[in-house]
């Protein structure tokens, strides 16, 4: 397993609506890369990212699950995240590991309520966003509405940076806007691709769109909007450079074209990421220094060991499994080190990196890598790990409250027994999940963010931990009750400024 420099390393996050095409394209990313031997289908239960039992058994990614792939000597870090509703706190959670996003926008049905949410998420951390017009080859696919969508839900500066070569049924590659070469694939999903000139019948098209595009990153910089006022153009070295700039600042966001289930526009995708998404090395993680003003640490390997735990994930025989950044320094296998947040040693055992399913034993990974380490003693979600007592902390993540609650029973007395520690591994993989008795009814509640989200923790209970158990609507405990039938009248009145209140009961 190699070993990658900051520099050499972008770490993204795919993100977007449910169903808007994600994991799918992960699998065709992962694929063209070299990094799965065929290309993993959704539908078909191979995607390199829905790989647990709840993923596959409901055809949604229930969990934010890392990735990656090699392209350009460069070493992406993806992480796959779910666009369902009930799990956002899992995209929000992957959002604060990378150093941009990948925002998935459904060709037909444009931008959807979850994308709107995650993208505030984005916003507030300034991140790099890159959006890719995704199901290209679906019937009424159309980049035109899909890009309306954008710019009237997410920003007015999501522009074009491909044009399509055809659209649903006739979808087969994308010109490139700057360098005007088109590159069309064939459809069989090898994604076997040509590169050649613009198509005759899309040249009006493409200059339309580039003039758009010229316009556009003109805006973002004075000494474009010069050049552009006294040419009425811009060069295409300009173009590239203005565009990658005015990208990785945030003050633009291009939108590509792609097909992941027909394996089309991949390598124009990764080329994007390693082009445009801040490097580890130039993006300082952010966080907050001793008086709670924000700072950012350097990913620098010659700094004290610094990781932070993004995530963990319970496995009922790997144990806890702890997904982690390197903010700074080199981590390296079977090293001890401090938690900072707990002031304990923890031992680091052998360093994963995860592909799906498939973890790796690596001897080390530098600042600004993602990773892994099983089985640590008392490391949760939220805590660094290092070498020193540092002057920089990371602010906590935020989880929904739950909205719903649900009386849970054991089935039998074994799951009685077993149902406190179970509860406990998945409170702390989950913690968007409520559980404990309630004081008054004596009952057993498992909250969550909706039905899914029950359902989904009552099926990892029973299949990761043998636990059985049935679900009730919760009892109320009523603590007044009417009595005895009673008249009375009530006025409110509240009259200084503003509309007023009136109230008569
Ligand atoms: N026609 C077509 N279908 C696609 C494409 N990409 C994905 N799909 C299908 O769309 C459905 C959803 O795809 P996913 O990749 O699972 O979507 P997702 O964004 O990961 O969804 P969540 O995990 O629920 O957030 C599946 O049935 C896919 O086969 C595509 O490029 N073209
Ligand atoms: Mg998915």
């Amino acid at each position: 397993m190699k070993v990658f420099d900051a520099a050499a390393i972008r770490n993204v996050a795919l993100v977007g609506h449910t169903g808007s095409g994600k994991t799918q394209l992960a699998s065709a990313l992962l694929f063209d890369a070299g990094a799965a031997p065929r290309l993993g289908k959704v539908d078909e239960g191979t995607a390199v990212t829905d790989y647990d039992d709840e993923a596959l058994a409901r055809r949604h990614t229930l969990a934010a699950t890392p990735a990656f792939l090699e392209w350009q000597h460069t070493k992406i870090n993806l992480i796959d995240t779910p666009g369902v509703a009930n799990f956002v706190s899992e995209a929000r959670a992957a959002l604060r590991a990378v150093d941009g996003a990948l925002v998935v926008v459904d060709a037909v049905g444009g931008v959807q309520v979850s994308t709107e949410k995650i993208w505030a998420a984005a916003e507030d951390a300034k991140l790099t966003r890159i959006l890719v017009c995704s199901r290209m080859d679906r019937e009424r696919a159309s980049l035109d509405r899909a890009v309306e969508s954008m710019r009237a839900t997410l920003a007015r500066t999501c522009v074009p940076v491909q044009w399509p070569i055809g659209e649903a049924e006739t979808f087969t590659g994308v010109v490139d806007l700057v360098t005007r070469r088109a590159y069309t694939f064939a459809r069989d999903g090898s994604g076997t691709m040509t590169e050649g000139a613009v198509p005759d019948a899309s040249v009006a098209a493409v200059e339309a769109a580039r003039t758009a595009l010229i316009e556009m990153v003109a805006e973002t910089d004075d000494a474009l909007m010069e050049r552009f006022f006294e040419s009425g153009t811009l060069d295409d070295a300009a173009l590239a450079d203005g565009l990658a700039r005015a990208v990785a600042r945030a003050a633009i966001f291009p939108v590509y074209c792609a097909s992941g289930l027909l394996n089309i526009g991949m390598p124009l995708l990764a080329d994007a990421i390693v082009r445009s998404v801040p490097s580890p090395a130039s993006r300082p993680f952010p966080g907050l220094d001793a008086s709670g003003a924000p700072a950012a640490r350097e990913a620098s390997d010659s700094a004290p060991l610094e990781l932070w735990i993004w995530k963990t994930i319970a496995d009922p025989f790997a144990g806890r499994l702890s997904l982690f950044r390197v903010i700074s320094g080199v981590a390296t296998s079977d090293a001890t080190v401090r938690n900072l947040t707990r002031d304990a040693d923890e031992r680091l055992g052998h360093l994963l990196v995860l592909e799906g399913k498939t973890q790796t034993h690596v001897a080390e990974l530098r600042a600004g890598d993602l990773g892994a380490v099983a089985k640590l003693k008392d490391t949760h979600t939220g805590d660094r790990l290092g070498d020193r007592h540092a002057d920089f902390t990371v602010p906590p993540l935020v989880f929904s409250e739950p909205v719903l609650s649900y009386a849970m029973e054991p089935k039998s007395r074994s799951d009685e027994d077993k149902i406190g520690p179970a509860m406990q591994r998945l409170l702390e993989e989950d913690q968007a999940l409520g559980y404990g008795r309630d004081p008054q009814t004596h009952e057993l509640l498992l909250s969550g963010q909706g039905q899914l989200h029950i359902e989904v923790t009552v099926a990892k209970l029973r299949r990761r931990f043998g636990v059985e158990v049935t679900l009730k609507p919760p009892r109320i405990a009523y603590l007044e009750t009417i009595t005895a039938p009673v008249e009375a009248h009530g006025r409110h009145k509240k009259q200084t400024g503003g509309h007023g209140q009136f109230c008569d009961c």
